[in-house]
């Protein structure tokens, strides 16, 4: 882990060392021109989804509130849809053979919410490199069906597990590599602090009807409890009305396992995106996103419950989504500058490891103001 660190490191002292070569072509080439915003137009943002888009000028800084909310309805396994009834009495509890643990899982996830808000800001010492933060905060609900004992159909209760709170902290340098009147792009190299709790506790209802106090599982935690390594390269262009881009991003543990014995999986992800900007103040887009994630690796001893949740192998898969977006932008007036975006996304393809919550929909609404 020391030795990623390092690397780390490295690749950053190098970018940095390197960027007095970048520094021409950096200057006034953009729609960012240093303090300058009167030539900002709604589509020199990507669509709200997607971080770390854009740089900024030297001297620039940016203020950003997101808020994301994700609904998932119904468990899915491999590409699949399986019902509460199915996995109650035919997928395999891992845990059988402890002490009161069934053979298959009596505790059923129906329905699943995520809130998160997301409070950004960034800073561009120089024209070739900009800084960014972002802090999270977190709450996320889950529904169950307990299934009453230990074989059958019938139902005891359900009941709902809550947790809330800050998530992980996210730092990222955005090095810009070209730029011209077309294109630009820029490397994104991030680091995510485990500052997000990974041993939230809820009241749950077991299928022997006790109701004990125990820690929840992975997918309700609010953070990954590991230094994680954000790499990752944008590319965008504009032409005229139309804009586009590409963005590969990742999230990489650098350990192998966090206070807790576990680490979540590793996750690579691919966007492409158009926009047509109708007026300098509004521009609609479109985005695809592709993304695929490990398992969860290791196991928190802790967490040893017959639910789906609770097995690390349920995590992770491969996912295809579309987006669909809006940016505004405030060209005049007491509010000039100040951006307002949303961006709604559903599911094209869905390839779980499972049984696993499927995410029906989620939408993202966001403010941005640079100066
Ligand atoms: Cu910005």
């Amino acid at each position: 882990m020391r030795i990623r660190t390092t690397l780390l490191m490295a690749g950053m002292v190098c970018s940095f060392s390197l960027s007095p070569a970048y520094a021409d072509q950096a200057v006034h080439l953009g729609n960012h021109g240093v303090h300058d915003h009167s030539a900002s137009t709604a589509s020199d943002h990507a669509p709200i989804g997607v971080m770390g888009d854009h740089i900024h000028g030297a001297g620039d800084f940016m203020l950003s509130y997101r808020a994301m909310h994700m609904d998932m309805d119904g468990s899915r396994k491999g590409t699949s849809d399986i019902d509460p009834v199915t996995i109650a009495t035919t997928e395999a509890n891992r845990f059988f053979g402890v002490a009161g643990q069934p053979p298959t899982l009596r505790v059923v996830p129906t329905s699943m919410t995520m809130d998160m808000h997301m409070l950004g800001g960034m800073y561009a010492p120089t024209d070739w490199l900009t800084l960014m933060a972002m802090a999270n905060y977190l709450e996320k609900e889950m529904d169950h069906i307990t299934f009453a004992g230990g074989a059958g159909t019938a139902v005891l209760g359900n009941f709902t597990t809550k947790s809330k709170g800050w998530g992980d902290t996210k730092l990222s340098g955005l090095v810009r590599l070209s730029k011209n009147d077309t294109y630009g792009i820029h490397l994104n190299m991030g680091i995510s602090l485990p500052t997000g709790s990974i041993d939230e506790t809820a009241t749950v209802l077991a299928p022997n009807g006790a109701m004990p106090l125990l820690r929840m599982p992975y997918a309700m935690q609010l953070g990954t409890g590991t230094y994680d390594l954000l790499p990752g390269v944008t590319y965008i262009g504009h032409k005229n009305a139309w804009s586009w881009g590409a963005q590969y991003a990742a999230e990489i543990r650098l350990e192998d396992e966090n206070d807790e014995g576990y680490a979540w999986g590793d996750k690579h992800s691919f966007s492409v995106w158009g926009s047509y900007e109708w007026a300098p103040w509004i521009s609609t887009s479109a985005r695809l996103t592709g993304y695929t994630q490990d398992e969860i690796d290791g196991i928190d001893s802790q967490i040893v419950v017959p639910v789906q949740t609770a097995d690390p192998d349920n995590y992770g898969g491969d996912v295809l989504e579309l987006s669909l977006g809006a940016n505004l932008l405030a060209t005049k007036g007491a509010v000039k500058g100040h951006r307002l975006a949303i961006e709604a996304t559903a599911p094209l393809y869905r390839n779980l490891n499972g049984p696993q919550l499927e995410t029906d929909w989620s939408v993202m609404l966001g403010w941005q103001y640079a100066f």
